[in-house]
């Protein structure tokens, strides 16, 4: 064991008690309010859910249990040892769920317990391969997480009658079996849909994203930190998103963590959601082949000219604006220091760059979006495409596997203080205009 169940184990019972107390004592305080324009629009902003793992500020960015991106790239172990490289998952997600800044022993030992659990149930491969030519990634992956539920501890256990004071503990063996399961499964999903289904063997000498890299075929050292920086910042955006809201919710009605993750790879799967970054891609090379075809070259009058074809089209500019976020997400930041250290000369970087000059003008003078700026989706494809990974209706599922560390983190938190059924209340336009003429 890597002792962070034992960890986990010391840590709850205080929060237990103090959530307990906290509730006794000041229950009935108000947080906020609730406008029409929130009801009707989506919830935006509403205060409504506890979330533990992470925080967003809409001018800051996203804070992990306090800590920035920033922060955490020079706190958490990473795998070389050597300063400035990027912090690991497995550390990331010890913090997480403990709110604790790991040791290396401790990611290490972490990353050793994940790899053991790594075997997947007999079933599974053969479903990945027969699945039909041109399903979506994302599907598959969701279908494949469902798969696994066979092997759902909480599951059983429940059916076995199993105490409230135990979900916890089977809600935590499912989580690292569900982690340690997901680089085969997506590698499987890569492999089969684009080449010939051969699969490199696991290999445990790694890291859990050294081995996943691998697995799906990119052994280039550079691209394992890239994989390693692109988890951690996919991990977790606070509870309100719709993929991590999905999981809580789907979770709360005790449903187990392969249920609620799955359900959380569909909200992903959504392109205002995670599929962004996939069209982000597919937008900027369709302005690079209509920009050659015309014989024009790539500068700020063009890109502006083709950002208004898109606007006027009746399209969003994939990559920009955000539900919360009031200026650059610094997950899309993040991915731009990447670039300037490793490949600060790629043409494509030179054109993500060129359009973050114009675009916030554009979507200002379009005047709709509350964000003019980018989100984490802007960036992620072209670092990928940079080293070769280029099947860009994959891009989701690896932001994916970032979403499930911060999503299954919290779930843990759900089930260890007693988190009961999420219900919110909904009502009719009858009920509002009722509501108005009375009030
Ligand atoms: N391009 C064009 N119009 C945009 C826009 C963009 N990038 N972003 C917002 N708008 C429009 C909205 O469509 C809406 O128009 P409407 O009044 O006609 O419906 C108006 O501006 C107000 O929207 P706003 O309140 O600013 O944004 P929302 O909270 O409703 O939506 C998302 C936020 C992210 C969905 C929205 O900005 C968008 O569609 N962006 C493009 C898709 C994208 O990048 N998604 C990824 C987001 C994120 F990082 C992630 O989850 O991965």
């Amino acid at each position: 064991s890597s002792g962070l169940k034992e960890r986990l184990q010391e840590l709850m019972p205080a929060q237990q008690e103090a959530l307990k107390n906290f509730k006794k004592e000041h229950g009935s305080k108000i947080v906020d309010k609730v406008t029409i324009d929130q009801l009707v629009g989506g919830a935006r902003s509403i205060k409504c859910m506890l979330w533990e793992t992470s925080l967003l500020d809409p001018l800051e960015g996203i804070r992990f249990r306090g800590y920035t991106i920033p922060e955490l790239q020079k706190k958490l172990p990473n795998y070389s040892g050597k300063p400035g490289d990027e912090p690991m998952p497995e550390g990331l997600f010890w913090l997480l769920l403990t709110g604790e800044i790991p040791t290396k022993a401790q990611v290490d030992s972490l990353t050793a317990d994940l790899h053991s659990r790594a075997k997947l149930p007999a079933h599974v491969e053969p479903m990945i391969r027969g699945f039909p030519k041109g399903m979506h990634p994302m599907t598959q992956l969701s279908s494949a997480i469902l798969a696994l539920q066979t092997e759902s501890v909480f599951a059983s256990e429940y059916a076995k009658g199993t105490s409230k004071t135990k979900y916890w503990e089977h809600t935590y063996e499912d989580m690292l079996n569900l982690l340690a399961r997901l680089p085969e499964v997506c590698a499987l999903i890569y492999r089969c849909t684009y080449f010939d289904g051969k699969v490199a063997p696991y290999d445990s000498s790694l890291d859990y994203s050294g081995n996943f890299c691998k697995m799906l075929g990119h052994d280039d050292p550079a691209f394992m930190e890239l994989m390693r920086l692109y988890i951690v910042i996919h991990s977790d955006h606070e509870g309100g998103n719709a993929s991590a809201h999905t999981c809580h919710l789907v979770g709360s009605t005790l449903s187990d963590p392969y249920l609620s993750l799955s359900a959380c790879m569909n909200a992903l799967a959504g392109p205002l959601h995670g599929l962004a970054n996939q069209e982000v891609l597919g937008w900027l090379l369709g302005l690079q082949a209509q920009l050659k075809e015309q014989g024009k070259d790539v500068t700020p009058e063009t890109i502006t000219e083709f950002a208004w074809e898109t606007l006027k089209a009746g399209k969003v500019i994939p990559g920009y604006g955000h539900a919360v976020l009031r200026k650059t997400d610094p997950r899309y930041t993040s991915q731009r220091e990447f670039a300037l250290k490793h490949l600060p000369h790629d043409p494509l970087f030179k054109l993500v760059n060129t359009v973050y000059e114009v675009m916030p003008g554009v979507l200002t003078e379009h005047g709709k979006t509350k964000n003019p700026y980018p989100n984490v989706d802007s960036h992620s494809g072209v670092l990928l495409k940079y080293y070769g990974f280029h099947h860009y209706d994959f891009y989701t599922v690896l932001f994916g596997i970032g979403r499930a560390y911060g999503v299954l983190a919290q779930l843990f938190w759900d089930r260890a203080l007693g988190l009961p059924l999420e219900r919110p209340k909904s009502v009719t336009s009858e009920w509002l205009n009722n509501f108005i003429k009375n009030n």
